[in-house]
């Protein structure tokens, strides 16, 4: 089934009203190769990732959009094993998430991550254990296993991961494309399910997106209060230093005229 159906049928909305609606925006993380860009353009039934369409955000960031389908996805790129890269990417992807979810507009706020893993790799590596649960307490996580093939392994996988309570709203297995081993071919599946379920998010994470703009709305409010009282105790010493200097000398004309 298209994601549009998909939008369509769990939201129960109309052509004009999912036109309307206000896009949904995930982050996609994971590491390289695990197939992050191969699953945005499944999503999206065309191959948008990695052909230059998206909006470079930073090095490691693209923001991924199709007219007419109500999602914006933002594509990860270059997570490696390296201690080095890893830190500038998670740096740089730490200080997106801020900025979309201080600086930007409604419709730009970021709903959820689909933190990638690859489901042959049968491994979570320790950095990225503890960084999923730092983002799990930020926005909702919800954990893609890509390249399910062997069911059976990728199942004790999931229930692994499950096992390690790293407080996501889900992990789900899928295959991004068909795959074509020898002369079989796998087909795709979990993609409808992974909207299903991020549709299914959506709300409780506007309401985190609200909380999350009236915190900064205080925040912004006490920064200008503080820059306002910065501003009155310059002029309160300019004030008091006009004060004292006058004083002088009125002093100082007192006493020659003594
Ligand atoms: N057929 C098939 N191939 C896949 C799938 N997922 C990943 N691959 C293959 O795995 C390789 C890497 O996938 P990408 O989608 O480029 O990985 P990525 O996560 O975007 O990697 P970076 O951009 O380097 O971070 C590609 O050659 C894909 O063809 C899938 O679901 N089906
Ligand atoms: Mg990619």
């Amino acid at each position: 089934m298209d994601v549009m159906d998909v939008v369509k049928e769990i939201v129960n909305l109309t052509e004009e009203e999912v036109k309307n609606m206000d896009p949904i925006n995930i982050m996609l993380i994971g590491k390289t190769g695990v197939g992050k860009s191969t699953l945005i353009n499944n999503i999206f039934r065309e191959n948008l990732a990695e052909t230059g369409i998206g909006k470079p955000i930073t090095k490691h960031l693209e923001k991924i959009s199709k007219e007419g389908i109500p999602i914006n996805l933002y594509d990860t790129r270059g997570l490696e094993l390296s201690e080095k890269v890893q830190k500038e990417v998670r740096d740089e992807v730490e200080q997106e998430i801020f900025n979309l979810d201080t600086y930007s507009s409604k419709e730009e706020r970021l709903h959820l991550i689909w933190y990638c893993v690859n489901s042959g790799s049968q491994r979570l590596e320790p950095f990225e254990e503890e960084w999923v649960k730092d983002l799990a307490t930020k926005l909702p996580v919800v954990i893609v296993l890509t390249q399910s093939l062997d069911t059976e392994s990728s199942q004790k996988f999931k229930e692994y991961i499950e096992s390690l309570e790293l407080n996501v709203k889900g992990v789900l297995m899928l295959v991004a494309a068909p795959y074509r081993i020898g002369g079989h071919i796998i087909p795709s599946y979990g993609l409808a399910e992974l909207v299903d379920l991020t549709i299914k998010i959506i709300p409780e994470s506007a309401e985190r997106a609200f909380i999350n703009a009236q915190k900064v709305d205080i925040m912004v409010k006490a920064n200008f209060a503080k820059k306002w009282a910065r501003g009155l105790s310059q002029k309160l010493s300019w004030w008091a230093l006009h004060q004292s200097l006058s004083l002088m000398h009125q002093f100082s004309l007192q006493a020659r005229s003594q």
